[in-house]
């Protein structure tokens, strides 16, 4: 593509981004204790299984692969792999701490030794290229317990587990990791509970009334952890950390674009509305109303929210949403991963993800008009089968397109006057998919050779995509 217009701002943070479940590995090693990641089936079923009713998070090796016990085992390989992102020119990597790797359980007292040294080696090693680490605090991996013995985060109680967990990282890591995000993809809660709140709802009801809640023992237990993290570390930059997709009316039936603007805040605006502005939006009081929801919110809980509010909102960005306020029955499940109706101007992955760009543009604008705070973009990208050629090699064109297209769009956000501090797309190595459990859905720059089934040798290789990618860090945007 011939050279931008605009400029991406010095020290602008490039990089990659992955999740401690999705590629560690090491399930039992270290003494980390289990985690809900590691009894998620892989294959096609895990989106079958995931949120339905009775989920007994118990492992039935007979009957699944468990991709996640093994990963992309960077437990043991991550100098190799980090190597390789300081060979791209990474700036910073974003990455999670494992919560059952520090308590094993998740209500204990002491912290895991072992698990906290394991962070130390990566955060060591990464210090030696100059790469930044920005480390999400809970990335889908609620210990077990705290799942089978309370509830997850139904229960008031995991604020403790959790504030206490994130204060021992922030102590322990306070020289070396000093941006921090506290749970990923917070609004996701409510589409899949299980991932974000550790529980699998039994009725639709009981779905919104345990999701709202779970989201209120989250929001308390950021703002905690916002809190403690400014303490212990100062100049410390505690982001947060949401889905976002913008939703376009289906049409311009005002109906319709009402419909789309309700959707839009409920699931877009909601969370940060709490996590960045500190308190909850207008909105919520008349959907709480007309949906039977009853937040239980002690006295106290809205102080810590207003105290807690968060340094910069974090973001992954994969499709934007098409919105009808009624569907013909040919158009219900036709939409994207999060729901709508399908739409006529874009074409999708293999997955059906809806590939749009401008989408992007639009959601940098929406959210720096709203509310003014650096942006983050912490996962993007296309996921795709990957095909390696006899002798090796692996040309993901589709890939470079993709990112191209939407680093394009980010360059114009900026020219738009939004002020966004990094890029580090998702899956910049190869590692399990947290939606389908498998490997061949691929996002990244470096291969690994592992498949579905579990098999594979576990090699790394470099993609075609992984040369573009180092030239664009190279030039600071500017070649694409
Ligand atoms: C986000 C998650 C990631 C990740 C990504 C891609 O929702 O934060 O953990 O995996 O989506 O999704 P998938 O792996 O299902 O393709």
């Amino acid at each position: 593509m011939s050279k931008s217009t605009y400029q991406f701002p010095e020290g602008f943070l490039w990089g990659g981004a992955t999740a401690a479940n999705q590629l560690e590995g090491a399930y039992l090693e270290g003494g980390k204790g289990m985690n809900l990641a590691d009894v998620m089936p892989g294959g096609k079923v895990r989106l079958k299984v995931i949120g339905e009713p009775g989920f007994d998070f118990k492992i039935d090796n007979e009957k699944y692969v468990y991709p996640n016990h093994d990963g992309i085992d960077f437990y043991h390989r991550f100098k190799e792999d980090i190597a390789l992102f300081a060979e791209m020119g990474f700036k910073t990597y974003r990455m999670s701490i494992a919560w059952s790797r520090i308590f094993p359980k998740g209500d204990e007292l002491e912290a895991n030794e072992e698990g906290l040294a394991f962070y130390d080696r990566v955060f060591d090693e990464l210090k030696k290229y100059n790469i930044e680490p920005v480390v999400t605090i809970s990335h889908y991996e609620i210990p077990l317990h705290l799942i089978t013995e309370y509830g997850g985060w139904r229960n008031r109680e995991v604020i403790g587990f959790f504030e206490r967990y994130a204060t021992t990282l922030f102590n322990r890591y306070k020289n070396k990791v000093k941006y921090w995000l506290t749970f990923n993809e917070i609004n996701g809660a409510t589409h899949m509970p299980i991932l974000g709140l550790g529980f699998s709802p039994e009725t639709e009801e009981t779905k919104l009334q345990d999701s709202f809640q779970g989201l209120h023992h989250q929001f308390v237990a950021s703002a905690l952890a916002v809190k403690a993290g400014h303490e212990i570390i100062p100049g410390s930059q505690i982001g947060c950390m949401l889905i976002y997709a913008p939703t376009y009316s289906y049409d311009c039936n005002p109906e319709n674009v009402l419909h789309a603007l309700q959707e839009e805040r409920l699931f877009n605006n909601y969370c940060g509305d709490v996590q960045v502005r500190g308190a909850y939006p207008a909105f919520a009081k008349r959907f709480f109303k007309e949906n039977g929801i009853n937040l239980e919110i002690k006295e106290g809980d809205l102080e810590i929210i207003k105290e807690g509010t968060v340094d910069f909102i974090s973001f992954s960005y994969y499709m934007s949403r098409t919105d009808k306020k009624n569907k013909t029955p040919e158009e219900i499940g036709q939409g994207n991963l999060i729901g709508g109706v399908k739409n006529p101007f874009l074409s999708a992955s293999d997955w059906g993800w809806e590939i749009d760009p401008t989408g992007l543009r639009i959601a940098l604008n929406q959210l720096y008009d709203r509310y003014q705070v650096p942006l983050f973009i912490v996962e993007n990208g296309l996921g795709a089968y990957d095909k390696v050629e006899e002798d090796g090699s692996i040309n993901d064109d589709y890939r470079i397109d993709y990112l191209r297209s939407h680093i394009d769009a980010m360059g114009e956000a900026i020219e738009d006057g939004v002020n966004l501090m990094g890029y580090t797309p998702w899956g910049c190595i190869d590692l399990v998919s947290a939606s389908t459990g498998e490997m061949s859905k691929r996002y990244g720059f470096i291969y690994v050779d592992k498949h579905d089934d579990g098999s594979g040798t576990l090699n790394r290789s470099k993609k075609k995509s992984f040369f573009w990618y180092k030239n664009v860090i190279a030039t600071n945007g500017q070649e694409l």
